[in-house]
């Protein structure tokens, strides 16, 4: 079947369904053939890590200090230009029987990984070709950007039984530039549903009348290394949204849990709040996800964001 999106970009009805909701489902945005080549490269991949040098670094996104000290290691914050691995928590323990000994792995390293990233759109031929491409620098054209930008990417593993639960986010919080410009894609690379943790997105929570502020930040550390939260003292809305449309509050949780195949991708606005929950179905959920930003003049990359850029600069779309 042929892909839902060519070079020509998003049509006006779906560009219209971004705006409003937040996010947009693009049906078989990826064929087949694209979709088995990223998992057989992330299946290569998870077999041929070495474990020799590996920290054990394990991956959560939670907001408590504890959780942000795991993520804030040298490991994590040196993955900007590379491909590194990063484990479940539940699949990694010190042996009980000696607490303070080195964590094992109690699963085969290839089901014990939470996610791989951060720069397989620039270090692995199959991602990059599928990342940088006419395709997605249309798309991102209809979207507004003038020189878009792939900062980031990663596939998700979302393993049985111990793929962990990612808290509700905004990917500006993470990605931050002034004014905000991140746009995540999102590509199932298996069928994901509300039975193995698919993602929950939450309507209109991009719009300042819905609280789609950017109010807080994740950086580095000053002193100290690690990761921390801050509050976002920047513009907090995209250009051209208004600064002073003020916040009715939220209403009640309302996330949408998206049933979606293989192939399909999903277009997420960098102020919508989305999230996933634990995998506790015998399913995996592989996801390949990317993110963009706005590289153009008049955009400021912020130089505390947790991710910097390689000395060549963030990737530009249609590079390939
Ligand atoms: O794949 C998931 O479970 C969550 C992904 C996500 O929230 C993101 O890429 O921003």
């Amino acid at each position: 079947m042929p892909s839902a999106v060519d070079s020509v970009g998003l049509t006006p009805e779906q560009l219209e369904s971004f705006n409003e909701n937040g996010f947009l489902v693009v049906p078989n945005y990826l064929s087949a053939e694209e979709v088995q080549s990223l998992l057989t490269t992330t299946h290569v991949l998870l077999e041929n890590f070495s474990l020799e040098s590996h920290p054990m670094t394990r991956f959560t996104t939670g907001d408590d200090d504890e959780k942000t000290k795991h993520v804030g290691d040298d490991y994590f914050l040196s993955s900007g230009n590379k491909v590194h691995f990063f484990f479940e928590p539940e699949a990694v323990a010190a042996p009980e029987d000696d607490p303070k000994a080195p964590p094992r792995l109690l699963k085969p390293k290839h089901l014990a990984i939470n996610k791989i990233g951060h720069a397989l759109h620039s270090k692995s031929a199959p991602f990059e070709k599928i990342t940088l491409s006419k395709r997605n620098a249309a798309i991102a054209g209809s979207l507004g950007f003038q020189d878009p930008r792939c900062l980031q990417s990663m596939v998700i593993c979302k393993q049985p039984s111990i793929g962990g639960p990612v808290p509700a986010h905004r990917d500006s919080e993470f990605l931050y530039t002034s004014p905000p410009s991140a746009v995540g894609w999102w590509v199932a690379l298996q069928d994901a549903t509300p039975g193995n943790a698919s993602l929950g997105m939450w309507k209109g929570t991009h719009r300042g009348k819905k609280g789609g502020h950017i109010r807080r930040r994740f950086v580095r550390c000053e002193e100290g290394g690690g990761t921390t939260f801050i509050t976002n003292e920047g513009p907090a809305l995209p250009l051209g949204k208004d600064e002073d449309e003020t916040e009715d509050g939220q209403a009640d949780e309302d996330f949408e849990i998206l049933n979606v195949k293989a192939g399909d991708l999903v277009l997420i606005h960098g102020n919508v709040l989305h999230k996933s929950e634990k995998n506790t179905s015998d399913k995996s959920r592989f996801a390949y996800t990317f993110h963009v930003i706005e590289g153009a003049e008049g955009w400021t990359y912020d130089e505390r964001n947790w991710l910097q850029p390689p000395e060549e600069g963030f990737s530009r779309l249609n590079a390939v």
